[in-house]
């Protein structure tokens, strides 16, 4: 007999993790929505991601924020209220933070255990400054703590993250943070733009293969949680340039006919079928600011490298109503 405390230990099944996979398995064309990466060791891979020669935009970004985050707050002016969405690991934070003058600053994110960690070191680092973590998702519009209810705010969203939702998405996105920010509010943003289809392909193809890990870790993950039993050895990352959706997309491609299980229901895939894991849209100038404009933002600036490969955009919350 097993005592209490002997018994096997079994991981929770997140029950919308388990419906998105057996409903994306099923679907045709078969897709996984993105935010499954993210366990910890996708995180941990993503975080590697942003160091490697080929991926490009962290690198660019944070340039960007080192050179203009002064400018940024000569125009948005002393006293704002930071909100960061999706802080993560906040590693860009302290670049705007040092140079913006905040009054406090709110850290959001849907994972309390990387907001403690991000904000305890935030607070380290600058320890007069009101810090105001939110364990929220941020995709719908989100009630502020009252400390900083009357305060002018600057909302920040680095990182391109913006490209992994179709413009739909994103406008609906933009939409809610400017509800969340209220009247008044700013934005800085970050766009990967449009560029050379070889240079886009290897950022999400990298030599040392760990895109195609973090990619083939939702395999891995499935496998976990979800009592599957996916040969992993039978697919292949590909990351695939799509002009027409102005997109790098990521796949699983089945090398050979595959059978498995996964929560008790079978699948079968053909050779060379794939499974949709991740969107990455990249944006032009123009395109870019026709999005913020829909989403209820008007850009007042935008700072690139020389390059054009990267962009932070600084837009205002529109008024409500305006001339035709
Ligand atoms: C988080 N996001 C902005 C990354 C991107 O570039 O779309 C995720 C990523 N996927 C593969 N590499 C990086």
């Amino acid at each position: 007999m097993l005592l209490h405390d002997e018994a096997p230990v079994r991981l929770e099944v997140d029950p919308a993790f388990r419906a998105d996979v057996l409903r994306g398995l099923a679907a045709w064309p078969r897709a996984i929505p993105a935010r499954w990466f993210y366990d910890k060791r996708g995180s941990e891979l993503f975080e590697d991601i942003t160091g490697l020669p080929e991926y490009y935009p962290t690198r660019i970004e944070t340039a960007l924020l080192k050179a203009y985050c002064g400018e940024v707050g000569r125009i948005a002016g002393a006293g704002r209220v930071v909100v960061e969405f999706g802080s993560g690991s906040s590693a860009k934070t302290p670049h705007l933070l040092s140079q913006v003058a905040p009054s406090a600053y709110v850290p959001i994110d849907i994972s309390g255990e990387f907001l403690r960690e991000s904000s305890a070191a935030l607070a380290a680092q600058f320890p007069t400054l009101p810090v105001h973590p939110v364990e929220a998702d941020f995709m719908h519009p989100i009630r502020l703590p009252d400390a900083v209810a009357d305060a002018p705010k600057l909302g920040f969203f680095p990182g391109s993250t913006i490209g992994n939702m179709v413009p739909r998405s994103g406008t609906d996105l933009l939409r809610a943070m400017r509800e969340s920010l209220g009247q008044g509010a700013m934005l800085l943003i970050g766009m990967d733009r449009i560029k050379a289809e070889d240079v886009l392909v290897a950022a999400y193809d990298d030599a040392a293969g760990v895109t195609a890990a973090f990619n083939l870790n939702l395999l891995e993950r499935i496998n976990r949680e979800l009592d599957g039993d996916i040969p992993i050895d039978a697919f292949r990352h590909r990351a695939i340039w799509n002009e027409m959706e102005s997109r790098i997309e990521m796949h699983l491609e089945a090398l050979r006919d595959v059978a498995f299980a996964v929560a008790g229901e079978r699948f079968a895939m053909a050779a060379g079928e794939t499974i949709h894991t991740e969107n990455s849209h990249k944006y032009g100038p123009q395109s870019g600011r026709m999005l913020l404009r829909t989403g209820g933002w008007t850009p007042i600036a935008e700072w690139t490298d020389a390059g054009e490969n990267f962009a932070i955009i600084l837009a205002e919350a529109k008024p409500r109503r305006e001339a035709p």
